[in-house]
């Protein structure tokens, strides 16, 4: 299903992040790199070709490139992101985009805000989280895009959590990793749920891939399940990331 991953090193400005948990301490630079290159090995054992983008020292986020843009294989839509010193990354990883889409694939949300975490892929349909970085208005413009390229689009309030996908990933076929209250989303009610435990929230955010999932480590009642369901995991230690609210997939954009 995916070919490529793009990712963007942390810079030193990584200690500077948004945090919405200041009392889980500043991430040290040097295990996040390391952190970093381990995450990139995952992806490439799942078979993807990653590109590693410069640190970006003026954006101590931009490591958590998925929030800049979604990618499919029709299109490419640049997001506008809702926090304020986060609003310039989408033009940093432009020139690296245009390496894969023609300019009429490339659309702007211009009238709104919308992250990248707020949006959920499963297959052609794409769920678009409403939450505190993307508002109705970047919502909206979203799915006009998204109709253009023949995909579709829904609005799913986010209650907890940054981004929709703080609490949601899909695990291919019917099948979804949630927390509760996202489980509780009529949007997801005709999926299969696996449900992580409440001390286990942050690892609802994993990456499927083909057939494996990359998950992060330190959650053990969540690998069981997704093992007892027939999972190939492989764990990613992020812990430098998690204190930013960064979850497995806000460091790549996939396609
Ligand atoms: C932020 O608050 O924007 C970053 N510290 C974390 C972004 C996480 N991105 C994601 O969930 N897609």
């Amino acid at each position: 299903m995916f070919r490529n991953a793009l990712t963007r090193l942390p810079g030193r400005s990584v200690i500077d992040g948004l945090s919405a948990s200041p009392c889980a301490g500043r991430p040290d630079y040097h295990k996040a790199l390391m952190q970093h290159k381990a995450y990139v090995e995952a992806l490439q054992n799942c078979g993807l070709e990653t590109t590693c983008l410069q640190a970006l020292e003026d954006f101590p986020d931009s490591c958590f490139i998925e929030d800049v843009a979604v990618l499919t294989p029709k299109c490419a839509i640049i997001a506008n992101p809702g926090a304020p010193t986060r609003r310039r990354e989408p033009e940093y990883a432009l020139d690296a985009l245009r390496r894969y889409y023609e300019s009429d694939q490339i659309c702007f949300i211009k009238s709104g805000n919308l992250d990248g975490g707020d949006v959920l892929m499963v297959r052609n349909h794409f769920y678009i989280g409403l939450s505190g970085r993307s508002n109705q208005a970047g919502c909206l413009e979203f799915i006009k895009y998204l109709e253009r390229f023949g995909h579709s689009g829904e609005i799913v309030p986010v209650t907890e959590g940054l981004h929709l996908k703080t609490g949601v990933s899909w695990l291919g076929s019917n099948r979804l990793l949630l927390t509760k209250a996202m489980a509780r989303q009529k949007a997801f009610a005709a999926f299969e749920h696996i449900v992580v435990a409440p001390e286990e929230a942050a690892a609802a955010n994993c990456l499927w891939i083909d057939g494996k999932v990359i998950m992060p480590d330190g959650y053990p009642s969540t690998a069981r399940a997704l093992q007892n369901a027939g999972h190939h995991i492989i764990k990613v230690d992020i812990s430098e990331y998690e204190k930013l609210d960064g979850g497995l997939s806000c460091l790549s954009l996939r396609f």
